[in-house]
């Protein structure tokens, strides 16, 4: 990994770029993969790089549903073991859930890569690599390609940067979404049942506190947890957050932090 100053402004971002880049030279991580990543920076910009109130709502919507379902099943790509393979374990751990890889630039190789490495972070078993079935209907991407032990036979699905496809696919077989996707207005973002606006390193972190404030919760209290969310509201909550954001900055052109010199340059 490339040195990142320890006072560079910019640190934490750097470093998941560099995770990123790492993982790709290694083959974990497909060129796509850099790219959706970059979208994704600008929807964190844009949030504020924080978990902003409406991601937090969803986040104890979504901790409620995991620890609701019978067959939960994380579903993990490139980007989200290169980010996020640690967070992604603890999680599967504590909610008892299946690790699945599930691929849109699917390659045996690559799925097995990724296996490997949530292995060093204490994976017991990760499915989908050398058992997959044609599973989703009506989707002709590689994500089409499920394990009988993970997706196929999941109530609860973990989906993070994803393509809007494949979640309106798991839908349509009656699987309940939870999503963690940056863009609010991605088809992702509209299609899950829940969906976490936030960056996946901050949301896996919260989502596994959460799930141990909620892990003792009568089963009750969650029901009732998840009957009052509303995902679309939640969305548009998120959309107002970005967009009173950009008109307070608008408006106050003072707080905008520019070098104070400007001017003397010229
Ligand atoms: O590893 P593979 O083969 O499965 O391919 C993975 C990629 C990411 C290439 C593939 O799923 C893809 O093309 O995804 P999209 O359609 O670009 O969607 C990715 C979504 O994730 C976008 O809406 C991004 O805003 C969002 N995103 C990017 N980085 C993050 C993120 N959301 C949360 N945390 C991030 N760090």
């Amino acid at each position: 990994m490339s040195h990142i100053p320890e006072d560079h402004p910019r640190r934490e971002s750097l470093i998941l770029r560099e995770k990123l880049v790492e993982d790709f030279r290694k083959g974990i991580v497909v060129p796509q993969g850099l790219i959706a990543h970059g979208r994704g920076e600008c929807f964190d910009y844009l949030i504020g790089e924080k978990t902003i109130e409406p991601a937090m709502k969803a986040i104890r919507a979504a901790a409620a549903s995991l620890l609701m379902a019978s067959y939960p099943v994380i579903s993990v790509n490139g980007n989200s073991a290169a980010l996020a393979a640690e967070h992604i374990v603890r999680l599967s751990k504590a909610i008892d859930a299946v690790i699945e890889v599930n691929l849109f630039h699917r390659s045996e190789r690559r799925a097995r890569l990724i296996a490997e490495k949530l292995a060093e972070f204490g994976a017991r078993d990760v499915v989908g690599v050398d058992d997959v079935v044609e599973g989703v209907p009506g989707l002709s991407s590689d994500r089409r390609l499920v394990s009988s032990r993970g997706i196929l036979k999941a109530d609860v699905v973990l989906v993070m940067l994803e393509d809007g496809d494949r979640t309106e696919a798991l839908r349509r077989l009656g699987k309940f979404v939870v999503a963690i996707d940056l863009n609010p207005l991605s088809r992702t973002a509209r299609m899950a049942n829940i969906t976490i606006v936030d960056n996946v390193v901050r949301a896996l972190d919260a989502l596994i506190r959460e799930v141990a404030r909620l892990r003792n919760h009568s089963r009750g209290s969650l029901e009732n947890l998840l009957k009052g969310y509303d995902n679309r509201e939640v969305l548009a909550e998120a959309i107002r957050c970005i967009a009173d954001r950009l008109m307070h900055l608008a408006r106050n052109p003072e707080e905008i932090e520019v070098f104070e010199d400007l001017h003397k340059e010229l």
